[in-house]
């Protein structure tokens, strides 16, 4: 069968608020694989002030990439210490550039873009509230957390993303436009890519969890 033993390569990609994150920790609640966002990364350096967060702050707060070779070896860096489990990247890469990169190292087996409308993701953006210590998301309308502005698991408080700011929100969202074609046509070349189109994350996930179950086995608990 297609079902394989050996450790497992998967990347999400998708527009600014398309669903990776959520999605992501839908794949890796029902799949065993670590979860591995470029995004959580960065907030979580910026969160301990090291001088990777502060350089990476100043690009994110304008809605703007992060240095390719910043961003690359910071994920690679990461990849190494998961290297023996298969793991699923979200928001990596972003360039092109970044995409070459990583191919030097480690070669993904699936590619899961996400294709969700812009008038979508511009509403989603304004109802987001943000755990930043483990990266959870929560949507005002779509899943609220249990008591407004506090994180269902910890109990601490909730804050809106710095990036999630109209104008930045705009601006990620022509990087994002800018760039991902070069990508997609990258690893549809490798014939790993898979497009999921929806307008709602609960229409796109049964496809994605129908695809995933048919290359890795499902986690048995
Ligand atoms: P991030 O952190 O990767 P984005 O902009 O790519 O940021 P984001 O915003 O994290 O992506 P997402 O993970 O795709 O979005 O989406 P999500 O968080 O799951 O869902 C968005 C919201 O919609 C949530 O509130 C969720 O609850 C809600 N939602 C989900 N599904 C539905 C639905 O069906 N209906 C409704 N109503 N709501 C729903 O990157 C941030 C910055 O870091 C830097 C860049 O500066 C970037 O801008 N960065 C990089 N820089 C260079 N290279 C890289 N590789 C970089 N990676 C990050
Ligand atoms: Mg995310």
């Amino acid at each position: 069968s297609a079902i394989r033993a050996k450790a497992f390569r998967a990347i999400i990609l998708g527009a600014p608020a398309s669903g990776k994150g959520t999605i992501s920790s839908r794949i890796v609640r029902d799949f065993k694989m670590k979860h591995l966002s470029g995004g959580d990364l960065l907030r979580s350096q910026i969160s301990a002030k090291t001088d990777v967060g502060l350089l990476a702050k100043t690009f994110m707060d304008k809605g703007s990439l992060v240095p390719d070779d910043v961003m690359s070896t910071l994920i690679i860096n990461e990849l190494a210490l998961i290297k023996q489990h298969s793991w699923l990247l979200d928001g990596f890469p972003r360039t092109l550039k970044q995409a070459e990169i990583l191919h030097q190292q480690e070669h993904a087996d699936v590619v899961i873009s996400l294709d969700v409308p812009e008038e979508e993701i511009v509403q989603r953006v304004a109802g987001r509230w943000t755990h930043i210590s483990s990266g959870r998301v929560y949507n005002t309308e779509f899943n609220p957390p249990k008591v407004p502005g506090v994180d269902d698991v910890t109990g601490e408080k909730l804050i809106q993303r710095d990036d999630d700011k109209p104008e930045a929100v705009r601006k990620r969202l022509q990087t994002y436009e800018a760039n991902i074609k070069p990508i997609l046509d990258y690893y549809n070349h490798h014939g790993v890519l898979k497009l999921f189109e929806g307008r709602f994350t609960n229409e796109i996930w049964p496809k994605v969890h129908e695809f995933l179950s048919e290359k890795i086995p499902p986690k048995s608990n």
